[in-house]
């Protein structure tokens, strides 16, 4: 049995608020939202951080899964942002590769 929590929500041992999944990944409401719509795309493989994404394939079911999600969410117009943190300096806290969709509100430049 996996310790990590976003493999839990992979496996339904833990239910997040799911707003979108296919084969590769999976999309959930952030618990702490940092926005209005705050949302995290993880892969359903357990890749610890960003420097571990070697699979050019799985990089793009990452990236692609964001437009379908602003879109189902209604942010494509006046557009949103996408965050990774890697690492410690980078603020990362749940060690399992997660993309940041954040939206709904102006983003500020440069982050904190
Ligand atoms: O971001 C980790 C993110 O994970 C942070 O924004 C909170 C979120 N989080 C932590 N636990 C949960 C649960 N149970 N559901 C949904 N979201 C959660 P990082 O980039 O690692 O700092």
């Amino acid at each position: 049995m996996s310790t990590c929590l976003f493999c839990k929500m992979v496996s339904g041992e833990i239910q997040p608020d799911i707003v979108y999944q296919n084969d590769f990944v999976l999309a959930f409401n952030d618990i702490n939202p940092k926005a209005p719509v705050h949302v995290l795309i993880i892969p359903k493989q357990h890749i610890e951080t960003l420097n571990e994404l070697t699979d050019a394939g799985l990089a793009g079911q990452l990236f692609s899964a964001a437009p379908i999600i602003a879109k189902q969410l209604g942010l494509s117009e006046n557009g949103y942002r996408l965050v990774v943190n890697c690492n410690k300096h980078g603020g990362q806290e749940v060690y399992h590769l997660h993309i940041h969709l954040l939206g709904g509100r102006q983003m500020t430049w440069p982050p904190g």
